[in-house]
């Protein structure tokens, strides 16, 4: 019992230790109950140096970086294929699937302070006005940064 105890603390102490680069997924998906063409989780926090990997877990889509922080790592996925990429600067970052780009198929990730919340704020705005459906979808992904 005790040794279990002890575990438990010591799992704990690990997942809150910010040396540790955590890992994330983001799922690409036909539908979830936030609608059609969608990222999952949609909007996705972490840390600097973290490592996020979109997965192809439906047919047809992909993940491409629109805007990154200055001299942040960019991204370009292909296909029905999984991509890692490594959060290297804190900021916003959006990304885009190609195949849904116009369906609002698109993500946010936000890593520390959101230092060029303007420059997504107005990119939102740009990209939204070009989609046929979910037009308020990236504008309230972004909003949820503030
Ligand atoms: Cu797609």
């Amino acid at each position: 019992m005790k040794t279990r105890i002890f575990s438990a603390l010591l799992l704990s102490a690990l997942t809150v230790t910010p040396a540790y680069a955590a890992e994330y997924e983001v799922k690409m998906l036909n539908a979830n109950e936030e609608g059609n063409m969608v990222f999952e989780p949609s909007v996705l926090q972490v840390e600097v140096g973290d490592t996020v990997t979109f997965i192809p877990s439906d047919p047809v889509h992909d993940s491409i970086s629109v805007l990154t922080p200055a001299g942040a790592n960019s991204w370009h996925g292909k296909r029905d294929q999984k991509i890692s990429v490594v959060i290297n600067k804190e900021g916003v970052y959006i990304y885009k699937c190609a195949p849904h780009y116009y369906y609002g198929m698109v993500g946010v990730i936000h890593a520390g302070n959101p230092v060029n919340l303007a420059e997504a704020q107005q990119a939102a705005k740009d990209i939204s006005s070009k989609f046929l459906m979910n037009k308020d979808r990236l504008i309230n992904y972004v909003d949820q940064l503030k």
